[in-house]
């Protein structure tokens, strides 16, 4: 027997056990619309009339995410940032392309930052620099949040947006719980505010599971990028995410109440706050080669990754 839409009776497209809500793709186009809005809401992320950038990677949840902004009449750019990976293929060059059709498709300016162009090594190169052996996501991460930040500090953009979702969130929080890192426990949120040399940063689609932007994206017909990035194959983050939706097989809406009730606690302070300190407790300043913001009291990690031969 097939699903009927909660809303009309159109056959449904995907039932949504925490909402105890199954709809077709036009009612489930408008439903992630609207609960989008309601995080923005939720968590005072936007006003109406702030320019925002996107990090858009290409993939269905950056694209799903710059997609819901425009629909609802925020100025949104996007921002690629080619990573230089092409292990396996090219996974760099295939996920730009998604990224450049879809700003050509709804006419959206999209800046990209090539950092083989700009500072003559891709992430595999510039990993292999800060030590020989190990995968490159932490060089990946530190540079994305510094080119990030910079893009939207030079843009004078107001906010600095992501495509997080839920099962993102969780897996971290997940992993940080797994070793009482309270100082990144602390740290997460869907909005970090603007700091010194820190543009505020939001994940709205931090509600929806994969799935859910999958759905998303798939019933908008966004072509994305399917493929992922060859580095992150035997990744903690994606076995904790495997052990995630087991454990929400067994309990629907595990990982929404997992991630709702540790945002309760942290809105409670509950939590250390978090101000733009390091972990010792150090102030931030401005490094004197890229004056963007850092805590290392001198050169910022970026800097002086880049220094190094
Ligand atoms: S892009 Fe970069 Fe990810 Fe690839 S190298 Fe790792 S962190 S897995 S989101
Ligand atoms: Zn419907
Ligand atoms: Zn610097």
């Amino acid at each position: 027997m097939s699903m009927i839409c909660h809303r009309c009776d159109q056959r449904a497209v995907i039932r949504l056990w925490q909402h105890r809500l199954q709809l077709c793709s036009e009612h489930y186009i408008e439903w992630f619309i609207k609960y989008t809005a309601q995080t923005i809401e939720r968590y005072h992320m936007l006003n109406q009339g702030e320019r925002i950038i996107v990090a858009v990677s290409g993939g269905k949840d950056s694209l799903a995410i710059w997609d819901v902004l425009q629909r609802l009449g925020y100025s949104a750019d996007g921002l690629y940032i080619n990573l230089g990976i092409s292990k396996d293929g090219d996974y760099s060059h295939h996920s730009l392309q998604h990224a450049q059709a879809f700003a050509c498709q709804h006419n959206l300016s999209l800046q990209v930052v090539d950092l083989i162009d700009q500072y003559g090594a891709g992430i595999p190169e510039l990993s292999s620099r800060r030590h020989r052996s190990q995968k490159p996501c932490s060089t990946c991460g530190l540079v994305k949040r510094h080119i990030m930040n910079e893009a939207a500090q030079k843009g004078d953009y107001d906010a600095l947006v992501t495509g997080h979702n839920l099962d993102d969130e969780v897996s971290v929080l997940f992993s940080n719980t797994l070793s009482w890192d309270m100082e990144m426990i602390s740290r997460q949120s869907p909005v970090l505010p603007a700091g010194l040399g820190f543009t505020r940063k939001l994940k709205p689609l931090c509600r929806f599971s994969e799935r859910e932007t999958t759905a998303y994206a798939l019933v908008n017909g966004i072509q994305y990028i399917e493929e992922e990035c060859p580095f992150a194959e035997g990744a903690s983050m994606l076995y904790y995410k495997g052990i995630l939706n087991q454990m929400e097989e067994q309990q629907r809406g595990l990982k929404l109440r997992f991630y709702s009730d540790f945002l309760k606690v942290r809105k409670m302070g509950q939590l250390p706050s978090h101000n733009y300190k390091d972990a010792t407790g150090g102030d931030v300043t401005l490094c004197p080669q890229c004056g963007q913001p850092t805590s290392s009291g001198n050169l910022c990690s970026f800097c002086r990754l880049m220094n190094t031969p």
